[in-house]
């Protein structure tokens, strides 16, 4: 097996560990969701058992420095794929779809040039500035509060909505394949966030939402004792128009969608440490399936 959560992984050795899994596991085949501006493939591994079932969308990495975020989705990886009893329950119920890295041009960029962008790469207007944040760049009241109209801003929601690759791609995957739960990987602040993070107003299926978020924050905790806060996003963070859980929820209609924000609370930040890569793995992976079974016969 191909897989090592000791240490973080630049983007062909991402794609390597799949091609690696893609060949090892009859479980799991792998498509390309889009290609970026530098002419990066975006790709999805598929984990499925047959047939066709419910599925679950994880996606990793739409900001280039949450390291852990795509270190996570590997680690998710390698269990749903571990032949493990828990593994195998889980794909007798579902399909699940991992992008591990969801901005593979910014996630090269961290690594070769500056280990804190957060965007895409794309050059946009007159003062020489570079990228879009991806997760402002949905429809989901696009270029409202919590996003810039500036190139140079950090939080730049880009021309138009949905004018980015790494927002198409993971658009015309979750609409192609109708996930019933959206789980969104960042880092950092220990969160686990429902719509909306446009406005302070919350979405009909709120309690429920919030139930099922709360099942997964207990069994995440359990793990290593990792606390989180959850709730809505605009109330857990802060207002943020343009995110793609917002969208996964208003325009895909999924009744389950969350934007979590892995480990830390701000010691490290951005830069935690690859010793801390298996225990976010473990915890993220046993909150994911208490969500998962929590949300079992619903909707
Ligand atoms: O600001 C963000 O995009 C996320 N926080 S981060 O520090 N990882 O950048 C929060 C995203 C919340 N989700 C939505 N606004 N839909
Ligand atoms: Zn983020």
């Amino acid at each position: 097996r191909s897989f090592d959560h000791t240490r973080y992984h630049r983007l062909n050795e991402i794609y390597s560990i799949l091609d690696g899994v893609e060949t090892d596991s009859e479980l799991v085949t792998t498509y390309v969701a889009g290609t970026t501006y530098e002419g990066r493939d975006i790709r999805v591994a598929k984990v499925s058992s047959g047939g066709s079932k419910e599925v679950i969308w994880i996606d990793c990495g739409i900001h280039a420095r949450e390291w852990v975020s795509p270190a996570t989705c590997l680690y998710i990886l390698d269990q749903l794929t571990s032949g493990s009893s828990e593994a195998t329950r889980l794909l007798d119920s579902y399909d699940f779809h991992i992008m591990p890295s969801a901005n593979p041009d910014g996630y090269e960029y961290t690594w070769t040039d500056n280990r804190i962008w957060r965007k895409n790469r794309v050059p946009y207007g007159s003062l020489g500035c570079h990228g879009t944040d991806p997760n402002r760049n949905f429809d989901s009241d696009f270029g409202g509060p919590g996003t810039s109209n500036s190139p140079c801003s950090d939080i730049y929601h880009g021309p138009s909505a949905f004018s980015e690759k790494e927002s198409q791609a993971i658009r015309d995957s979750v609409i192609s394949h109708n996930p019933k739960m959206f789980f969104t990987l960042h880092s950092y602040s220990q969160l686990w966030m429902t719509p909306y993070g446009y406005t302070h107003n919350l979405p009909a299926n709120y309690n429920e939402q919030y139930r099922v978020a709360g099942v997964g924050v207990d069994a995440l905790t359990a793990v290593h004792g990792t606390r989180f806060v959850y709730g809505n996003i605009a109330d857990v963070i802060y207002m943020a128009a343009g995110g793609s859980s917002d969208w996964a929820y208003d325009s895909a209609g999924i009744q389950y969608a969350f934007a979590l924000e892995l480990r830390d609370t701000g010691n490290y930040g951005f830069l935690l440490p690859p010793d801390q890569i298996l225990p976010t793995g473990e915890e993220t992976f046993a909150g994911i399936v208490a969500a998962i079974d929590a949300a079992n016969g619903y909707t």
